[in-house]
């Protein structure tokens, strides 16, 4: 095709004049109007939105191809050790203003998609939020994609291709709803299918799908196929692009029709959707198991899969199993792809024919875990029966593991049989079952908590045991966000205050941030601060306004709490402490108190009854709160629907208070709480996770710390009672009661009945009650603190500037040189 000069949205020639990346990147085939006349065949001048969207992100990939090629090709010439993170979810979110604010494009591509008349930021919504994550262990994985090809480490992420991600979160008379998230519905310009890289995956039988439920229906092996589908993974400067390999599910297209003589063509095709299926969609369980054999299916395929990938890969480039762990480092994100266990050794066993000793150690050499919860119900524990049926040769293989490993802690621990019990793979009982977290502990030579505190625990409490026999494996890597997407992109008003004081280096070295340590005093760059937030927040209320009609106020403190919806994270306790300033405003209309809007968001998942009636609840405080004359225009507590990483994006930079309240010991670490650090919000927060560690890095005095510790909690359960608060305190008992009231239910009475079954009659698991009062008054001075905006100002600036720490390029530094011992490739 010819070139035409007329055309500013060439990105070919667009790329000749800027100058950094052109030796780089070749660009010889970047045509937006091609990719509409030739792969959609459209005239360009009535193309969509949907439709330039897709063009215009075809042509960047365009862009990064070459590259993107130069990379894979130098890890192969060098042979460099790799680095596989497998994971289940990876919560990418939207990728076109990304990828083109990491190959440092812009605003070069605003400027030539705005001179072709193009709407950019129109183009930008057009994208849809690859949700293929619940929270923060998938957002987790994704930063730590981006920090990887930015620090030019070979790396590849493993997962599937959910055609359905997380749901779409609506909401009905206060209710939510769940709809499908159809995501990839029109296509996706990212992704490329790699049907020649395919592989089998074999099961000891066939199954059937009843309502997400395995049945096996036939008693001899089946075969499943692997189809790959990789998207690019830009690294900040575009030198490097790194992989994301998503597997499709799919039958096998040899079919055996020997089997249906009846020559029953259309009824044999229609056994495919069984295996279509299995990456259908997404577990929408947070910090749960959903336990039902579908996902079973779903990990060991990704598993199965991946390994394979991998296996094939070494091999190409190497003869020597010795040099397994040498050339490769596998990272199991969470237990979810723990079964990489079994399957490494059954591969070195069955396939490669190496002895038990050899396979076990090279085994234990490639693989590391990290464990994301301490939550007894999100610790997986998988059906002897199931493994039996399915994959019957890895539960041989698990056998053999915990025979080797109870005869060792038989001879190093003599006559501990306790310990001997709770070590073991295998957990007795009427149902004997697996569990995960010992098997991928015992079969990896590193396992890692994801905060210094959770670190602490995982070893000291849930998996003391183990933790004892094999010391040296336990470690701490704290998380982290990445600084591009998450300050650099989501708040460009920061951003630039933040480069033009000290320059553009924190983009990759956030511990540069410090140098902002100084202009805390700096009353110039205090108002430029404070007018970075207030633009934010004034782009917020407008997206908001713009998307839902709701009209929030711009002046008013926005008190921020979204996450997922659940106990331990305690969005019951921040609506009783709303109740608590709303009782003394309906009783004393005098009294003076900073304007606040609360903004609450996040899922629920969808079996998790208590949460979905909190969210209910959040609605009616709201309403209740909106029709009240008395407290209007002081107090507004909204709940904004489908809470996703393109939501966050919007919020985070708009808020001025971050609540991090979960009941000490039960936040792993959390990484929202970093991301409102960052963008200058002051957090409200319990010690626990990684807001202890903000709170070291930026002082004590710079937060807000309130209730109990980890220590407290574990010494007060045993007698904990919630009627003393209830009985004692006077402003908790009216807050309970105004709900128990039906206050704020006046047309459905006795709905929140559950609330106080929880709060009070069930024991109060979560303590609520006993950090309610603390943390009003935590709260109570941060309204004080607001009311003096260059006090205030100091504080978030002094945060901002210790928040270097929480980049995961420092998370994934340490990984690199403690666990996966492996060094940057820049691409030639
Ligand atoms: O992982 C994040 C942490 O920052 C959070 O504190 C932690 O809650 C989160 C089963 C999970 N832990 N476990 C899960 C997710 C899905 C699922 O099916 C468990 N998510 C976390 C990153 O380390």
């Amino acid at each position: 095709p010819e070139k035409s000069n007329q055309n500013p949205a060439n990105l070919s020639q667009l790329l000749e004049s800027y100058g950094s990346l052109s030796p780089y990147i070749g660009a010889d085939h970047a045509f937006y109007e091609h990719h509409l006349l030739y792969d959609r065949v459209i005239d360009p001048a009535v193309a969509s939105a949907r439709e330039q969207f897709e063009a215009f992100s075809r042509s960047i990939r365009d862009i990064l191809a070459q590259r993107w090629v130069s990379t894979k090709k130098t890890y192969e010439q060098q042979n460099a050790k790799r680095v596989y993170y497998l994971s289940l979810e990876f919560l990418i979110g939207r990728s076109l203003a990304n990828n083109v604010s990491n190959l440092l494009l812009d605003p070069a591509v605003q400027q030539a998609a705005e001179a072709k008349g193009l709407d950019w930021l129109g183009l930008i919504e057009q994208e849809p939020d690859a949700g293929l994550g619940n929270g923060g262990l998938g957002r987790l994985a994704a930063c730590f994609l981006d920090s990887m090809a930015m620090m030019q480490i070979p790396a590849t992420g493993y997962g599937l291709r959910y055609e359905y991600g997380m749901f779409r979160q609506t909401i009905a008379n206060g209710w939510q709803q769940e709809n499908p998230d159809n995501w990839l519905r029109d296509g996706d310009p990212w992704e490329v299918a790699r049907h020649h890289e395919k592989v089998e995956v074999k099961l000891n039988c066939s199954f059937q799908l009843r309502a997400g439920n395995i049945e096996t229906v036939r008693d001899r092996p089946s075969t499943l196929i692997g189809i790959p589908f990789d998207r690019p993974v830009v690294g900040y400067g575009g030198k490097t692009i790194n992989t994301l390999r998503l597997w499709t599910a799919a039958a096998p297209d040899y079919f055996d029709f020997k089997e249906f003589g009846t020559g029953d063509f259309v009824g044999a095709l229609s056994d495919t959707l069984e295996a279509e299926s299995l990456t259908r969609v997404l577990y929408p369980d947070d910090s749960t198991t959903a336990g039902q054999g579908l996902r079973f299916l779903q990990e060991y395929f990704l598993v199965a899969c991946s390994l394979a990938d991998i296996i094939r890969r070494f091999k190409r480039y190497n003869t020597d199993w010795e040099k397994l762990p040498e050339k490769v480092a596998i990272q199991l994100n969470d237990t979810h792809p723990s079964m990489a266990v079994a399957e490494l050794l059954r591969l070195l066993l069955d396939d490669a024919h190496l002895g038990w000793d050899q396979a076990w150690e090279l085994t234990k050499k490639t693989l590391a875990y990290t464990n994301h919860t301490l939550l007894p119900e999100a610790l997986e524990k998988w059906p002897v029966a199931w493994f039996d049926v399915l994959i019957p040769r890895h539960l041989e293989i698990i056998y053999e593991i915990n025979r080797r490993l109870l005869d060792e802690v038989r001879v190093r621990f003599p006559g501990d049989n306790g310990r001997v019990e709770r070590v073991s793979l295998v957990e007795e009982g009427e149902r004997r079952k697996i569990r995960m977290a010992n098997l991928a502990i015992v079969g990896s030579h590193s396992t890692n908590g994801v905060a210094a505190v959770h670190s602490r625990l995982l070893r000291t409490t849930t998996v003391k045991d183990l933790a004892e026999v094999f010391p040296d494996r336990f470690n701490n890597k704290t998380n982290g966000v990445t600084p591009r997407r998450w300050l650099l992109q989501a708040n460009p008003a920061l951003g630039q205050e933040i480069t033009q004081a000290i320059g553009k280096e924190w983009v990759t070295d956030l511990s540069r941030l410090k140098e902002l340590r100084r202009f805390a005093e700096d009353g110039g760059f205090r108002e430029a601060f404070l007018a970075s937030k207030r633009q934010a927040k004034q782009r917020f209320a407008d997206w908001l306004q713009s998307t839902t009609g709701q009209i929030i106020d711009p002046g008013t403190l926005f008190d921020c709490h979204v996450k997922r919806i659940h106990e331990y994270k305690r969005q019951l306790l921040n609506a009783l402490r709303i109740i608590v300033v709303y009782n003394r405003l309906r009783s004393n209309p005098e009294l003076d108190v900073v304007p606040r809007t609360f903004i609450f968001a996040g899922k629920a998942a969808p079996a998790y009854r208590l949460a979905k009636l909190i969210i209910k609840f959040l609605n009616n405080l709201g309403a209740t709160i909106d029709a009240d004359p008395v407290v209007k225009g002081r107090l507004k507590v909204l709940f904004v629907p489908e809470y996703n990483v393109s939501l966050a994006e919007r919020l985070i930079p708009a808020s001025d208070v971050s609540n991090q309240i979960s009941t000490a010991g039960y936040e792993a670490s959390g990484t929202s709480n970093m991301k409102f650090m960052m963008n200058g919000a002051l957090t409200v927060g319990t010690r626990d996770g990684a807001t202890i560690e903000m709170a070291e890095e930026a002082g004590e005095e710079n937060l807000f710390l309130f209730g109990l510790t980890v220590e407290q909690v574990v010494n007060s359960r045993s007698w904990y009672s919630p009627y003393w608060h209830y009985d004692h305190d006077a402003e908790t008992r009216e807050a309970l009661d105004l709900i128990f009231s039906d206050h704020f239910s006046p047309d459905e009475p006795g709905i929140f009945a559950p609330l106080r079954e929880t709060l009070l009659t069930m024991g109060d698991h979560y303590m609520h009650l006993a950090d309610l009062k603390s943390y009003c008054e935590a709260h109570h001075q941060v309204g004080i603190l607001y009311a003096d905006p260059e006090a205030w100002a100091k504080k978030a600036i002094l945060n901002v500037a210790s928040s270097g720490k929480f980049s995961s390029d420092r998370t994934i530094a340490e990984y690199a040189s403690d666990i996966w011992k492996v060094e940057p490739c820049p691409v030639i």
